[in-house]
Protein backbone atom coordinates (compact mmCIF):
# COMPACT_ATOMS: atom_id res chain seq x y z
CA UNK A 1 0.00 0.00 0.00
CA UNK A 2 1.25 3.32 -0.50
CA UNK A 3 1.64 5.85 1.85
CA UNK A 4 -0.86 8.37 0.39
CA UNK A 5 -3.18 5.58 1.68
CA UNK A 6 -1.94 4.69 4.72
CA UNK A 7 -3.03 8.71 5.13
CA UNK A 8 -6.10 8.71 4.22
CA UNK A 9 -6.41 5.29 5.94
CA UNK A 10 -5.27 6.81 9.00
CA UNK A 11 -3.31 4.44 10.69
CA UNK A 12 0.07 1.95 9.80
CA UNK A 13 0.26 -1.62 11.23
CA UNK A 14 4.01 -2.25 11.69
CA UNK A 15 4.38 -6.11 12.32
CA UNK A 16 6.81 -7.60 14.68
CA UNK A 17 9.22 -4.62 14.30
CA UNK A 18 10.61 -5.46 17.67
CA UNK A 19 12.20 -9.38 17.78
CA UNK A 20 10.64 -11.79 20.51
CA UNK A 21 13.99 -10.95 22.49
CA UNK A 22 13.23 -7.25 22.89
CA UNK A 23 9.29 -7.64 23.77
CA UNK A 24 10.34 -9.81 26.57
CA UNK A 25 12.75 -7.15 27.57
CA UNK A 26 10.47 -4.37 26.67
CA UNK A 27 7.41 -6.42 28.83
CA UNK A 28 10.01 -7.52 31.91
CA UNK A 29 10.43 -3.32 32.06
CA UNK A 30 6.93 -2.41 32.09
CA UNK A 31 6.56 -5.31 35.08
CA UNK A 32 8.75 -3.80 37.04
CA UNK A 33 7.98 -0.18 36.65
CA UNK A 34 4.68 -1.47 37.75
CA UNK A 35 5.44 -3.43 40.80
CA UNK A 36 7.44 -0.33 41.56
CA UNK A 37 4.75 2.33 41.45
CA UNK A 38 2.01 -0.35 42.88
CA UNK A 39 4.29 -0.62 45.69
CA UNK A 40 4.23 3.09 46.30
CA UNK A 41 0.70 3.26 46.12
CA UNK A 42 -0.10 0.87 48.59
CA UNK A 43 2.15 2.39 51.29
CA UNK A 44 -0.36 5.28 50.71
CA UNK A 45 2.44 7.69 49.13
CA UNK A 46 -0.26 9.30 46.65
CA UNK A 47 -2.90 12.03 45.61
CA UNK A 48 -6.31 10.23 44.63
CA UNK A 49 -8.65 11.43 42.14
CA UNK A 50 -12.28 9.86 41.64
CA UNK A 51 -13.16 10.64 37.96
CA UNK A 52 -16.96 11.93 36.89
CA UNK A 53 -17.13 8.23 35.65
CA UNK A 54 -16.14 6.22 38.95
CA UNK A 55 -12.80 5.45 37.90
CA UNK A 56 -9.84 5.73 40.46
CA UNK A 57 -6.62 7.70 40.17
CA UNK A 58 -3.88 7.96 42.13
CA UNK A 59 -0.44 10.18 41.14
CA UNK A 60 2.56 8.44 42.25
CA UNK A 61 6.36 8.15 41.14
CA UNK A 62 4.89 11.20 38.33
CA UNK A 63 2.78 8.52 36.84
CA UNK A 64 -1.22 8.04 37.33
CA UNK A 65 -2.06 4.71 38.02
CA UNK A 66 -5.82 4.12 36.56
CA UNK A 67 -7.37 1.24 38.14
CA UNK A 68 -9.88 -1.34 36.55
CA UNK A 69 -13.02 -0.32 37.74
CA UNK A 70 -14.44 -3.43 38.86
CA UNK A 71 -11.25 -5.96 39.19
CA UNK A 72 -11.43 -8.10 42.45
CA UNK A 73 -8.53 -8.30 43.39
CA UNK A 74 -7.62 -4.76 42.58
CA UNK A 75 -5.97 -5.14 38.82
CA UNK A 76 -4.13 -1.70 37.20
CA UNK A 77 -5.67 -0.86 34.03
CA UNK A 78 -2.87 2.05 33.13
CA UNK A 79 -0.05 4.07 33.91
CA UNK A 80 0.88 7.20 32.42
CA UNK A 81 3.46 8.84 32.23
CA UNK A 82 5.61 6.02 31.58
CA UNK A 83 8.93 5.89 30.00
CA UNK A 84 10.42 8.16 32.76
CA UNK A 85 10.38 4.89 35.21
CA UNK A 86 13.17 2.83 33.21
CA UNK A 87 15.75 3.94 30.94
CA UNK A 88 14.66 0.29 28.36
CA UNK A 89 11.25 2.31 27.90
CA UNK A 90 12.66 6.19 27.95
CA UNK A 91 15.13 4.60 24.86
CA UNK A 92 12.44 4.23 22.43
CA UNK A 93 11.95 8.34 21.94
CA UNK A 94 14.87 7.52 20.04
CA UNK A 95 14.35 4.52 18.05
CA UNK A 96 14.11 5.23 14.24
CA UNK A 97 12.55 2.04 13.65
CA UNK A 98 9.72 3.95 15.84
CA UNK A 99 10.53 7.32 14.61
CA UNK A 100 10.93 7.26 11.15
CA UNK A 101 7.40 6.21 10.13
CA UNK A 102 6.12 8.59 13.27
CA UNK A 103 7.63 11.54 11.05
CA UNK A 104 6.40 10.65 7.97
CA UNK A 105 2.89 10.05 9.91
CA UNK A 106 2.98 13.40 11.12
CA UNK A 107 4.82 15.00 8.19
CA UNK A 108 7.31 16.98 10.49
CA UNK A 109 11.49 16.57 10.56
CA UNK A 110 11.68 16.46 14.36
CA UNK A 111 9.68 14.76 16.56
CA UNK A 112 9.30 15.36 20.39
CA UNK A 113 7.63 13.54 23.14
CA UNK A 114 4.27 13.85 24.45
CA UNK A 115 2.91 11.44 26.74
CA UNK A 116 3.61 8.05 27.04
CA UNK A 117 0.61 5.11 29.00
CA UNK A 118 0.85 1.30 29.54
CA UNK A 119 -2.29 -0.53 29.11
CA UNK A 120 -2.45 -3.61 30.70
CA UNK A 121 -5.54 -5.48 29.86
CA UNK A 122 -5.20 -8.05 31.91
CA UNK A 123 -6.69 -12.28 31.30
CA UNK A 124 -10.06 -11.78 32.08
CA UNK A 125 -10.19 -7.92 34.09
CA UNK A 126 -9.10 -5.87 31.55
CA UNK A 127 -12.10 -3.56 30.59
CA UNK A 128 -13.32 -2.11 27.55
CA UNK A 129 -12.20 1.40 26.10
CA UNK A 130 -15.67 2.80 24.89
CA UNK A 131 -15.42 4.97 20.91
CA UNK A 132 -13.38 8.03 21.37
CA UNK A 133 -10.70 10.00 19.99
CA UNK A 134 -7.88 11.11 21.99
CA UNK A 135 -7.81 14.13 20.67
CA UNK A 136 -10.44 16.17 22.92
CA UNK A 137 -8.74 14.65 26.22
CA UNK A 138 -5.59 16.48 24.45
CA UNK A 139 -7.07 19.70 23.34
CA UNK A 140 -8.05 20.35 26.62
CA UNK A 141 -4.45 20.39 27.49
CA UNK A 142 -2.74 21.17 24.17
CA UNK A 143 -5.53 23.22 22.27
CA UNK A 144 -5.52 23.12 18.51
CA UNK A 145 -1.37 21.79 18.58
CA UNK A 146 -3.71 18.34 20.04
CA UNK A 147 -3.66 17.82 15.67
CA UNK A 148 -0.36 17.05 15.54
CA UNK A 149 0.07 14.20 17.81
CA UNK A 150 0.05 10.96 16.79
CA UNK A 151 0.86 7.78 18.89
CA UNK A 152 2.68 4.40 18.37
CA UNK A 153 1.30 1.31 19.87
CA UNK A 154 3.69 -1.06 20.63
CA UNK A 155 1.84 -4.85 21.35
CA UNK A 156 3.94 -6.36 24.44
CA UNK A 157 1.90 -9.54 24.15
CA UNK A 158 -0.47 -11.65 20.83
CA UNK A 159 -3.64 -8.96 20.15
CA UNK A 160 -7.04 -10.77 19.52
CA UNK A 161 -10.55 -9.67 19.23
CA UNK A 162 -10.75 -12.03 22.64
CA UNK A 163 -8.23 -9.93 24.73
CA UNK A 164 -9.44 -6.68 23.56
CA UNK A 165 -7.73 -5.74 20.32
CA UNK A 166 -8.40 -1.99 19.47
CA UNK A 167 -11.10 -1.13 16.59
CA UNK A 168 -10.54 1.65 14.29
CA UNK A 169 -12.61 3.27 11.83
CA UNK A 170 -10.48 4.06 8.76
CA UNK A 171 -10.07 7.41 7.80
CA UNK A 172 -12.84 8.64 10.18
CA UNK A 173 -9.40 11.36 11.38
CA UNK A 174 -10.20 13.01 8.30
CA UNK A 175 -13.54 14.12 9.41
CA UNK A 176 -12.16 16.36 12.44
CA UNK A 177 -13.45 16.15 16.09
CA UNK A 178 -16.34 14.28 16.04
CA UNK A 179 -19.83 14.56 18.14
CA UNK A 180 -19.37 13.85 21.47
CA UNK A 181 -21.46 11.66 23.96
CA UNK A 182 -23.22 15.34 26.16
CA UNK A 183 -25.28 11.92 28.41
CA UNK A 184 -21.90 10.66 29.03
CA UNK A 185 -19.90 11.84 32.44
CA UNK A 186 -16.53 12.59 31.18
CA UNK A 187 -17.87 14.36 28.19
CA UNK A 188 -14.94 12.82 26.31
CA UNK A 189 -16.24 9.77 24.71
CA UNK A 190 -17.53 9.70 20.67
CA UNK A 191 -21.39 9.65 20.18
CA UNK A 192 -21.46 6.62 18.37
CA UNK A 193 -25.17 7.04 17.52
CA UNK A 194 -24.23 10.45 15.65
CA UNK A 195 -20.85 8.91 14.35
CA UNK A 196 -20.20 6.76 11.38
CA UNK A 197 -18.74 3.55 12.64
CA UNK A 198 -19.26 1.76 9.93
CA UNK A 199 -15.89 0.26 8.20
CA UNK A 200 -14.23 -0.26 11.29
CA UNK A 201 -11.39 -2.92 11.32
CA UNK A 202 -10.18 -5.06 14.68
CA UNK A 203 -7.00 -5.26 14.57
CA UNK A 204 -5.06 -8.51 15.60
CA UNK A 205 -1.32 -8.62 15.52
CA UNK A 206 1.49 -10.69 17.00
CA UNK A 207 3.81 -9.14 19.95
CA UNK A 208 6.36 -6.90 19.11
CA UNK A 209 3.83 -4.99 16.27
CA UNK A 210 3.34 -1.57 16.44
CA UNK A 211 -0.07 -0.05 15.52
CA UNK A 212 0.46 3.91 14.63
CA UNK A 213 -2.67 6.48 14.53
CA UNK A 214 -3.32 9.78 14.80
CA UNK A 215 -5.42 11.33 17.71
CA UNK A 216 -8.16 12.17 15.92
CA UNK A 217 -8.93 8.32 14.81
CA UNK A 218 -12.14 7.09 16.19
CA UNK A 219 -11.46 3.80 17.75
CA UNK A 220 -12.63 1.27 20.62
CA UNK A 221 -11.09 -1.76 22.42
CA UNK A 222 -13.46 -4.83 24.05
CA UNK A 223 -12.94 -6.69 27.65
CA UNK A 224 -10.09 -8.92 28.06
CA UNK A 225 -12.55 -12.43 27.89
CA UNK A 226 -9.38 -14.60 27.06
CA UNK A 227 -6.86 -15.89 29.44
CA UNK A 228 -4.05 -14.43 27.99
CA UNK A 229 -3.51 -10.35 28.98
CA UNK A 230 -2.89 -7.86 26.36
CA UNK A 231 -0.53 -5.52 27.39
CA UNK A 232 0.51 -2.42 25.12
CA UNK A 233 3.31 0.41 25.99
CA UNK A 234 1.91 3.29 23.88
CA UNK A 235 4.46 5.97 23.00
CA UNK A 236 2.78 9.80 21.39
CA UNK A 237 4.85 11.70 19.37
CA UNK A 238 4.64 15.57 18.50
CA UNK A 239 6.74 17.71 16.64
CA UNK A 240 9.40 18.76 18.87
CA UNK A 241 10.07 21.66 20.87
CA UNK A 242 6.47 21.45 22.27
CA UNK A 243 5.33 21.24 26.16
CA UNK A 244 4.89 17.98 27.03
CA UNK A 245 1.54 16.52 28.38
CA UNK A 246 2.85 16.47 32.42
CA UNK A 247 3.76 20.27 31.87
CA UNK A 248 0.00 21.54 30.67
CA UNK A 249 -2.46 21.98 33.37
CA UNK A 250 -5.84 19.80 32.14
CA UNK A 251 -9.01 22.82 30.92
CA UNK A 252 -12.17 21.13 30.78
CA UNK A 253 -13.56 24.30 29.55
CA UNK A 254 -12.14 23.91 26.60
CA UNK A 255 -14.29 20.65 25.55
CA UNK A 256 -17.04 23.50 24.70
CA UNK A 257 -14.83 24.17 21.94
CA UNK A 258 -15.31 20.77 20.12
CA UNK A 259 -19.01 19.55 18.65
O1 LIG B 1 -5.49 -0.23 24.91
C1 LIG B 1 -6.64 -0.13 24.51
O2 LIG B 1 -7.36 -1.08 24.34
C2 LIG B 1 -7.24 1.22 24.23
C3 LIG B 1 -6.22 2.25 24.12
C4 LIG B 1 -6.83 3.60 24.05
O3 LIG B 1 -7.66 3.85 23.24
C5 LIG B 1 -6.39 4.60 25.00
O4 LIG B 1 -5.57 4.30 25.88
O5 LIG B 1 -6.87 5.76 24.88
Amino acid sequence: MSFDDERTRGYVLLPRLFSPGETAALSNAAESALARVTGHALEGKTEVTVWPDGHRLETVDGTTVHWEPDARPPAVRSLAPVTHLEPALDALWADERLTGPMRRLLDVDRLGPFTSKLNFKRAGVGSAYHWHQDYPYWYCCAGPDARDIATAMICLDDVTADNGALTIVPGSHLAGPAPRDRAEPTGLLVDAARTDVGGAVTIEAPAGSVLMFPGLIVHRSGPNTSTRDRRSLLLCFQPAGRPTLARLPYRSELLADLP
